[in-house]
């Protein structure tokens, strides 16, 4: 399937306002992966698809992820079920066979330990794209001109506070990748001294 034919099943699937935001993602995960040295045209179709399955309603969700064979918590935030279901059928559904692709799908909403560098650029993409607002997004645009580690632990910290604030379950994956992240930069080793 091309890239033109993803689109256009992309836009499909979503609300306008949900395309836009897949769009933004597209163009700031190509400029990502140009910065950190991932390849271009796999970012690209990676933010295409990141978010295909989004505004499903929940049963659908839950009936899709059944072969999935997610730990228990997921049962209770089906907003988390999105993208592991994309990476699931990403080949049944759109041709595409690449471990990389899948993996950053997977996990562009809960994060996890020993992310790639691809899986980095999808997640933080998919935060600070063009179209984004909430507090601190300016912050984490102006980190990750320097640091894809420094802006997700920012990032990530912000998203684990709206939860907090909402008296949200957290994924324990979540919490996990923010770690971390903030491990990667140093910080906590420094707080120890
Ligand atoms: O799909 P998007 O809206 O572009 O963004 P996303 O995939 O990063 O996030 C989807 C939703 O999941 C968003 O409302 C935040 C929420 N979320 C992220 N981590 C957790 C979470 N919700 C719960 N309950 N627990 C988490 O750990
Ligand atoms: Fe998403
Ligand atoms: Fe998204």
């Amino acid at each position: 399937m091309s890239e033109a034919e993803i689109r256009e099943r992309i836009r499909n699937a979503l609300s306008p306002y949900r395309f836009q935001h897949v769009e933004g993602v597209v163009q700031t995960a190509e400029r990502l992966s140009i910065q950190y040295g991932v390849d271009a045209k796999q970012a690209r179709l990676a933010a295409w698809l990141h978010d295909f399955a989004r505004e499903w309603p929940p049963e659908k969700l839950q009936a899709y992820s059944k072969p999935l064979q997610l730990p228990e918590e997921y049962r209770s935030m089906p907003e988390l079920l999105h993208g592991p279901i994309v990476a699931h059928y990403l080949e049944e559904w759109f041709q595409i066979r690449d471990e990389e692709i899948a993996n950053a799908i997977y996990y562009h909403t809960t994060g996890r330990p020993q992310m790639s560098i691809f899986e980095k650029v999808i997640c933080l993409a998919d935060a600070i794209e063009p179209g984004r607002v909430y507090p601190g997004v300016e912050e984490c645009r102006i980190l990750a001109q320097e640091s894809l580690e420094h802006a997700l632990a920012v990032q990530f910290d912000g998203t684990i506070r709206f939860l907090l604030d909402r008296k949200k379950e957290i994924l324990p994956l979540t919490v996990a990748a923010r770690n971390e992240f903030w491990r990667q930069v140093g910080v906590m080793q420094e707080n120890r001294r």
